[in-house]
């Protein structure tokens, strides 16, 4: 079988154990007395926000259990490695459903973003936060017996609660009402995408991966710590690529209209562009950045092809590559002691390496 069909397969094995989760949910919530119209609105928000993108962070959970174990699952390692995979898709599908109210968005994965569909508007928030619930639902149902299961809910916690941290500063260092391009730097925009991104996206599926299979750490010897060494970097690369495709890509390819300059966003391409603008292009800059009009965004496009934004992309991006790859190279290569694999990384690596969407 061809490395695409064997992807293909996966994906498909991996996307069948939705169904399974959706029915359980749906199943509870009508046990629970709910009426018909609820359950009925419940499914739809499932299946328009949870099961429609690429799948990475869910798909790496299952890879990483892989790996760990070194051979192929049973079925219930399996499913209870799917499971958790969906519990991260459920918590990316509740951070996106509130991520497009709060930043106006219009499309996301190729149809409209949730609160827009018309008899959804304000509900979405609720919505939002039956998503999050729902990883609580199947986590107590799953793993209850597991004696990581405090493991499980912790990492849920602590990274949601992160990711609430992202999103704050995310927000308030771009104001609707005052455009203040002095506000925004390079090191804010790290701070913002490890912690908006990162580390949901990026150290939470292998770190679950890595209690399922029993990983231990102790304060001498943390491979959770390791873990997020390289994941880290892996994340704020991934939110760049983000920031640019918000940009640069084709809508009807990156399935979501860009928003970042309109929203005024502390985004990699603007630090970028102020970083190398004359005079004369950084007044475009504060005169059209962050302004709700079609014909500014245009402006600030403008200056960021002129400053060569490609170009400097392209160089981030062969930069950022080559530092993950000597990262995960400090992993020796049968293993570390913690029983780390390089593989683990690069996997994850290779699944976003110049991606187009
Ligand atoms: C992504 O921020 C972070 C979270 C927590 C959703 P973003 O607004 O850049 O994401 P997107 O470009 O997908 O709207
Ligand atoms: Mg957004
Ligand atoms: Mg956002
Ligand atoms: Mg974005």
């Amino acid at each position: 079988m061809s490395s695409a069909d064997l992807k293909a397969q996966k994906r498909q094995k991996f996307e069948h154990v939705f169904t399974v989760i959706r029915d359980e949910l749906i199943a509870h919530h009508i046990g629970e007395g709910m009426p018909k119209e609820a359950s009925e609105w419940y499914k739809q928000s499932l299946e328009y926000n949870v099961p429609g993108g690429k799948l990475n962070r869910g798909l790496s959970v299952v890879d990483t259990v892989e790996i760990f174990k070194g051979r192929a699952l049973t079925d219930d390692e399996y499913l209870k490695a799917a499971i958790l995979g969906w519990c991260v898709e459920l918590l990316q599908a509740f951070f996106l459903v509130s991520d497009d109210i709060m930043d106006s968005s219009v499309t996301r994965r190729g149809q409209p973003c949730w609160y827009r569909n018309e008899k959804v508007g304000l509900i979405a928030i609720n919505d939002a936060f039956i998503l999050e619930s729902a990883i609580y639902y199947l986590l107590k149902k799953h793993f209850r017996q597991e004696t990581y299961y405090v493991d499980l809910l912790e990492l849920f916690h602590d990274t949601a609660y992160q990711t609430e941290f992202g999103q704050l500063i995310d927000l308030i260092t771009a104001p609707e009402d005052v455009v203040d391009l002095s506000k925004f730097s390079l090191e804010r925009h790290r701070l913002i995408v490890v912690y908006k991104t990162a580390f949901y996206s990026f150290y939470l599926p292998v770190a679950l991966a890595m209690r399922v299979c029993g990983v231990p750490n102790t304060p001498t010897n943390d491979p959770y710590a390791l873990a997020s060494s390289i994941l880290i970097p892996l994340g704020t690369y991934f939110q760049i690529q983000d920031d640019f495709l918000d940009f640069s890509a084709p809508p009807e390819i990156l399935g979501k209209i860009g928003t970042d300059i309109v929203d005024n966003k502390c985004s990699w391409c603007i630090n970028v562009a102020l970083a190398s603008a004359l005079p004369a292009q950084r007044a475009v800059l504060d005169a059209n950045y962050g302004k709700k009009n079609p014909e500014a965004e245009a402006k600030v496009k403008e200056v960021f092809e002129q400053v060569g934004i490609r170009e400097k992309y392209a160089v981030y991006e062969e930069g950022a590559y080559k530092e993950i790859i000597s990262l995960i190279e400090t992993i020796p290569e049968g293993g570390s002691k913690e029983g780390l694999k390089r593989e683990v990384f690069k996997s994850f690596l290779d699944k976003i390496y110049k991606r187009q969407k």
